[in-house]
């Protein structure tokens, strides 16, 4: 195996015997014949030229083994598996509609046997013969689109979807198959796979929003009920509300964790009087957290922490892309109907949780709410009661010099706002860091994803200002990353112009030195330094 797609990838150099997130090398190698099956699939369907339109159960399957592959997403080899002979009969069905010769090996290779899958697996992996550059592009890009693949697959369970954003997911893997391409192609296609995130989030935003209406300012209880709970972790907020729809009324309270805790601030969640709060914190902090909560946790996306207790292994299921061996997953029915009855069932047996924190956050700060509080904000900026905002935007992760976004938060100076999203907000959305005039000075907007809802802020203010560029406005980037999303979140804000980007606690150990040099010269990325000193230079910026 070799995988250096996430930030805690080993010595910040690459995975090679087992992951630090958990994976085996056998699930690393498996997970990188299905990137491969799919490279292939791609290749078929561009140079075939096949009409997107015609083959929508290829396009929705595509995206799910990508989202599969994300970062702490799915642990299961078996599963895995069955999603590589799945797509290796799609791959060989599309191949005989098209009459394409000298096909690579990715879109021809057969496998007979079991042994035959483990030994393709494991040469396959992450590191083509390619130069480092044009490696590091690829894989710039091909972990952008995953992100790409996982905000597309949320949209979809919302039935919306955009024939474009499969277009380019196709293009890029097809494109990584190639052996001639240049630095330059291969940046501008990095930033088509950023174009495609600001669609992808925007139809994830409408997808969302249309559904649950826009988030609103929303105090979240952080403290414990006297009834059993389910615990109900990710992205997915379908999952959710049928988890809410299913269990009214049978005395069971939900309570939401690490990335699901924004679904509090949709109108539509409010009216669910058993959705009793949001337990806990980031995703790494759940080992302990789930033992003191008592009862079964819902995984609906990434992020599982492999579990070393088999009690808290025994209460965990998981459902959509997510999977762990020996824990029970729902699948849909055709209508992505889902029964939750067996959790539901196991929840009524288990003592409530026990309670860890007190009190309330508050969030909701979408781009329909800031709007809404635009003559305060803009007031509170002319004024000069507010000198800058700061996007501290992205993830959380178990890395020790993480406690810079804390002390960062702490030590801005008090005339200053941080806008947030993603699980990156657990390291400052409970320190009490007061208000401006009314306007807190956290603002979460939401999951990862929900980056969006900060562009479109910082392109209001601009509208408001009548400037004409975006590095005008009185906000700076100081974001941190994890996994994939973040990649594409990245890429999104590289696209929309946006300089000077800080990017912490590490650079992407992914990045040649050359294509880190192509970042700064041309978009100004900083990595994250001393405390003091990144406050001084972004305030001045
Ligand atoms: Fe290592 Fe991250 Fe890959 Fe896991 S996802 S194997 S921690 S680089
Ligand atoms: Fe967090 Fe896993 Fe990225 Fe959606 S839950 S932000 S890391």
């Amino acid at each position: 195996m070799f995988c250096y797609q996430c930030q805690e990838t080993g010595r910040n150099k690459g995975c090679e015997f087992g992951g630090v997130c958990g994976k085996s090398e056998d699930l690393a190698d498996l997970q990188d014949l299905l990137i491969y099956t799919l490279k292939g699939i791609s290749e078929i369907i561009i140079k075939g030229k096949l009409d997107i339109k015609n083959i929508s159960y290829v396009n929705h399957q595509v995206i799910k083994g990508l989202f599969m592959t994300i970062t702490n997403a799915n642990f299961n080899d078996d599963v895995i598996i069955m999603k590589i002979e799945q797509m290796l009969s799609i791959r060989n069905e599309l191949r005989t509609k098209v009459s394409v010769k000298n096909l690579h090996d990715a879109a021809t290779f057969e496998i007979e046997t079991m042994n035959d899958m483990v030994y393709k697996a494991s040469y396959v992996g992450a590191v083509p013969k390619d130069k480092e550059d044009v490696r590091s592009l690829k894989h710039l890009i091909l972990f952008g689109i995953k992100g790409l693949a996982a905000y597309t697959y949320h949209a979809l369970n919302l039935r919306k979807e955009m024939e474009k954003l499969y277009a380019i997911i196709y293009e890029a893997l097809a494109a990584t198959l190639e052996t001639d391409l240049t630095i330059e192609y291969l940046v501008a296609l990095s930033m088509k796979v950023g174009e495609a995130g600001v669609n992808a989030m925007a139809l994830l935003d409408e997808a969302n929003t249309s559904q649950y209406g826009n988030p609103e300012t929303t105090k979240v209880n952080i403290g414990v009920r006297n009834n059993p709970g389910i615990l109900i972790s990710g992205h997915d907020l379908t999952d959710l509300e049928q988890l809410l729809e299913q269990t009214k009324g049978t005395g069971i309270d939900v309570y939401t964790h690490s990335e699901m805790l924004p679904s509090h601030y949709y109108p539509a969640f409010k009216k669910y009087d058993n959705l009793a709060g949001n337990y806990g914190n980031a995703w790494w902090k759940q080992e302990d957290e789930f033992v003191s909560f008592n009862g079964p946790i819902l995984f609906t996306t990434n992020c599982i922490v492999p579990p070393n207790s088999e009690d808290v292994r025994s209460r965990i299921f998981t459902t959509g892309i997510s999977g762990f061996p020996g824990c029970v997953h729902i699948e849909s029915d055709s209508n992505g109907k889902k029964d939750f009855s067996k959790i539901i069932e196991l929840a009524k047996t288990m003592k409530p949780p026990v309670e860890i924190e007190k009190g309330s956050i508050v969030g909701g700060f979408g781009h329909n709410q800031v709007f809404a509080l635009s003559d305060k904000v803009v007031n509170a900026v002319k004024t000069g009661a507010i000198k800058k905002f700061f996007v501290m935007a992205g993830c959380d992760g178990r890395m020790e010099s993480r406690e810079y976004y804390t002390q960062f938060a702490k030590k801005l100076p008090m005339d200053t706002v941080i806008l947030t999203a993603g699980c990156a907000k657990y390291r400052y959305n409970k320190l009490g860091l007061g208000d401006i005039g009314g306007i807190p000075r956290v603002l979460d907007a939401g999951q990862c994803n929900d980056s969006y809802s900060l562009v479109m802020i910082a392109l209001k203010l601009k509208e408001v200002f009548g400037l004409q560029d975006i590095n005008d406005l009185p906000i700076v980037y100081n974001l941190s990353w994890y996994e994939q999303k973040a990649v594409l979140v990245l890429l999104a804000l590289l696209y929309l112009g946006v300089r000077n980007i800080h990017l912490g606690p590490t650079l992407p150990a992914f990045l040649s030195p050359n294509v880190i040099k192509i970042l700064v010269d041309n978009f100004g990325i900083a990595e994250i330094g001393a405390v003091d000193d990144d406050i001084k230079l972004l305030m001045e910026i």
